[in-house]
């Protein structure tokens, strides 16, 4: 990938809208400008002026077509998204008028079609942000919450990388002592003490794992749970669904075998966001029918992989054989048992449940009339954030990247730590710091390896 190329792309998405917005960027993007646009007052003119947004029409200068009537924007760079030149057309959203103009600007000399996120990967390749703010902007296009949105933010401000940058300058500032010992032993240089050392390391190391402690948290408010809602044929999953939604999004038959296929849909509460399936009811003996075979297989492999279970008794009929199978193959997952249809008359009295599932919480409900969904919903919550420390801290880690990059940070303050107290060379100890360095920058994008950019752009659509 060429630096210098000049980048073109859709930046909003495509399809009928309000408007619709074209992105250039590079050191050709006003000539590009200047060539396809004329401005309405003073059609002699481009008329483009630094940060104006100017009202114009884009024309093909070799049919001289008109495409569309547009405003457009000159961004000269460093004050700019990406740090370049960049221009930005503001047309009217449709199919057609984005193509076309999209196609027009591509035709011209020196310019191409952006990769995904290149955008945004220029604008981290010419150090306007660094890593975690990249990753900031993809957590803050797809934040489904509030709380993800808030943390998006946060961190795009630069909570994270600032936190990161004073561990650094700390280690550094240590590091200085050290080597300058090393380097000039018989100077008369105000040296750290062997005690001044082992307290900053370890203060150091008390640091790093707090930010580090964060992860659960942090990772629970971006991602959210996986939650499985299961139970017998007909015990009414995906009228459960249907409740926690709000909305009539599955069928709902009296037939039993209705739901055949997984259905997956969110829903946000208290700011987590809940990932819910709906899966075929488990019959007691397998089924023969191939699709149904297919749809019990299908749930079986996604319940497995949930953080949560929702296993869903009807209250309106005696507990069964098959009820008791589905709960031993799940019974070690995180369970919520939900006794279904209250509006119906009792078959089943919880308190003569088998005692393995009077361990676990039952929360009755009638799906049907919309009855206990609130107290369902309250159950998750607290099942969800249980074990789960909320420390409300204002600075977090979200991604399994930077937790990996913390242990292995700690990892060599603790080395340093030991060699201290073995009495081992000063070399030693000033080699395990300058290990924790690179590990640290590897979070901000100073260290990080080309593949694990790259994988970090692969998450972003092209445009942006
Ligand atoms: N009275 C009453 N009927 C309910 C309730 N919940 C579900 N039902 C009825 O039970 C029947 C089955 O409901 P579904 O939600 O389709 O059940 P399911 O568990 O998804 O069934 P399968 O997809 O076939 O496994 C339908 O006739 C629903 O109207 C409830 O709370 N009260
Ligand atoms: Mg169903």
């Amino acid at each position: 990938m060429e630096i210098q190329d000049t980048i073109a792309a859709i930046a909003t998405p495509v399809g009928i809208g309000g408007i619709g917005i074209i992105k250039i960027s590079g050191s050709r993007a006003r000539k590009i400008a200047e060539k396809i646009f004329l401005r309405k007052k003073n059609s002699k003119s481009h008329g483009l002026k630094p940060y104006r947004l100017i009202l114009g029409e884009i024309i093909d200068p070799a049919s001289h077509e008109v495409i569309d009537e547009v405003l457009i924007t000159y961004m000269p760079g460093p004050e700019s998204y990406t740090r370049e030149d960049v221009v930005e057309i503001q047309c009217h959203s449709g199919y057609l008028v984005l193509e076309k103009i999209l196609k027009l600007v591509l035709s011209q000399e020196g310019v191409r079609m952006a990769e995904p996120g290149e955008f945004t990967r220029r604008a981290y390749l010419n150090g306007r942000i660094d890593l975690t703010q990249v990753e900031a902007i993809s957590d803050l296009i797809h934040a489904r919450t509030n709380s993800a949105l808030n943390q998006a933010t946060s961190q795009l401000k630069g909570t994270l990388s600032e936190k990161i940058f004073e561990i650094k300058r700390k280690i550094i500032n240590l590091l200085t002592h050290i080597e300058s010992a090393i380097d000039f032993p018989e100077e008369d240089i105000e040296f750290f003490s062997f005690e001044e050392i082992r307290w900053r390391l370890s203060e150091l190391k008390d640091e790093l794992k707090t930010l580090l402690s964060t992860y659960e948290e942090g990772k629970l408010f971006r991602e959210g749970i996986k939650m499985a809602i299961i139970g017998r044929p007909n015990v009414g999953k995906s009228s459960l669904l249907n409740a926690l939604l709000g909305e009539e999004r599955a069928i709902v038959s009296h037939l039993p075998g209705t739901t055949r296929d997984i259905i997956a849909e969110s829903v946000n509460i208290n700011g987590i966001p809940l990932n819910i399936i709906d899966t075929a009811g488990i019959p007691l003996y397998p089924p023969t029918n191939p699709i149904e075979k297919k749809g019990t297989n299908l749930t079986r492999a996604k319940a497995s992989q949930a953080n949560l279970v929702l296993f869903v008794l009807d209250r309106s009929s005696p507990f069964t054989q098959n009820d008791m199978a589905i709960f031993s193959e799940f019974q070690e997952k995180r369970i919520i048992i939900v006794l279904n249809k209250t509006d119906l008359p009792a078959e089943l009295d919880p308190s003569s449940l088998p005692s393995s599932l009077q361990k676990k919480q039952i929360v009755s409900v009638s799906a049907k009339y919309n009855q206990g969904i609130e107290e369902l919903k309250k159950v998750i919550y607290d099942s969800i954030i249980r074990g789960e420390k909320i420390t409300s801290s204002p600075v977090f880690i979200n991604r399994l990247r930077h937790k990996v990059s913390l242990e292995k940070t700690i990892d060599g303050i603790e080395k340093a730590i030991k060699s201290l107290d073995e009495g081992m060379s000063i070399e030693f100890i000033a080699l395990d710091l300058r290990r924790s360095l690179d590990y640290l920058g590897e979070i901000v994008g100073e260290t990080t390896t080309e593949e694990i950019i790259d994988q970090i752009f692969s998450e972003f659509c092209i445009g942006k």
